[in-house]
């Protein structure tokens, strides 16, 4: 595995990457261009800018986390043609420049939703929570008004102030896509570009929903096993996987994760590793990555992935705030840190006990 952490870049994160560096056993980062657009080429000199600032410590840029997918493509539009084409030229040109994974997500609208993102614990910490019961009593816009009222000023991935001036015309722009019209939108997305993908040795890893079940009667796609077998099963190519993110499949309680990754782990291209904890009828916590703290079998889960062979980037999903740090929430540097300082040493005992190292 290759172990990373993401990390938004030297504008936009507020955690240097010699602090990233310094976590013991990081191979390296997942990283973005912040100031790209869903449907922009991602252009070659801007590619090696990013690495460059990467590699400067020593670190490797392991994959992309997003190239977002415009919503013409996703709405399946008239012109996403063309945003197609601007994606294919993204993928080869990522690839010229030695960048093998991108992640990316399906979702219409809202890419992740949460209702409280600095929710104090006991300790004194700071979590983000998801209680359905406060979504039920919203409109889509204010979900919008809520994330950005916690954001502490920082610009959030995927609740970005250009989606919220254009939040009307999207919803119009989904109005009357099923799941089914997702699904086939998505089915003419990836015949046209993982062709290319296999060509340019370049792995897509489709994310999953968060949470993962219906919010707002926007159709959703990624949200449990069956979904994400017929995903996989559009093109049957190791370029076709997907983010196994723990933390957003296991907020619903009937996705078995440890059977996820036996059925389809060899499909994997990139782990987001979470933890979540149980508070009521789709109502959870994202907690601190311990399986004590929170309701996932986070052992299970890394047992399941050594077994399936998975050896691509691993990164710590969202932590708590915790120590006074002023982050961006869901990804301050020290809950994080040791949240991949637990990982590592899952893996090395999971190793060690199977006598392989
Ligand atoms: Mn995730």
């Amino acid at each position: 595995m290759k172990w990373g952490f993401r990390w938004y870049g030297e504008k936009g994160d507020s955690i240097p990457l010699k602090n990233v560096r310094q976590i013991p056993g990081m191979n390296g980062v997942i990283g973005t261009l912040l100031n790209k657009l869903p449907g922009d080429v991602w252009e070659v000199h801007e590619i090696q800018e990013l690495k460059a600032s990467i590699e400067k410590e020593n670190l490797e840029l392991l994959g992309i986390e997003s190239v977002a997918i415009h919503d013409a493509i996703k709405a399946g539009s008239s012109e996403r043609d063309q945003y197609i084409d601007h994606y294919i030229q993204t993928i080869r040109n990522l690839s010229d420049c030695g960048v093998h994974m991108i992640c990316y997500s399906f979702k219409p609208i809202f890419g992740w939703a949460k209702t409280t993102l600095n929710y104090e614990n006991e300790d004194g910490s700071f979590s983000l929570v998801y209680d359905q019961a406060v979504v039920d009593d919203m409109e889509p816009s204010d979900m919008y008004k809520l994330i950005h009222s916690q954001s502490k000023g920082f610009s959030l991935p995927g609740w970005e102030e250009e989606r919220l001036k254009k939040f009307s015309g999207l919803v119009e722009m989904y109005d009357g896509v099923t799941d089914e019209d997702l699904f086939e939108n998505l089915r003419y997305f990836l015949e046209r570009i993982i062709p290319v993908c296999e060509e340019t040795d370049v792995k897509m890893a489709i994310h999953p929903d968060d949470p993962p079940w219906e919010i707002f009667g926007f159709p959703r796609i990624t949200k449990n096993l069956a979904d994400l077998k017929k995903i996989l099963s559009i093109v049957d190519s190791p370029y076709n996987g997907i983010t196994f993110c723990t933390g957003s499949l296991g907020a619903d309680p009937s996705n078995d994760l440890v059977d996820m990754v036996r059925e389809i782990g060899h499909r994997i291209n990139f782990v987001h590793f979470r933890n979540v904890e149980f508070l009521g009828e789709r109502k959870f916590k994202e907690t601190a990555h311990l399986s004590t703290e929170g309701s996932l079998d986070m052992y299970a889960i890394m047992e399941a992935l050594i077994e399936a062979g998975f050896d691509g980037p691993i990164r710590p999903d969202h932590g708590r705030t915790v120590w006074g740090e002023v982050a961006m929430p869901g990804y301050g540097l020290y809950d994080r840190a040791m949240g991949i300082s637990y990982m590592q040493g899952l893996h090395e005992a999971i190793l060690k006990a199977k006598g392989q190292n």
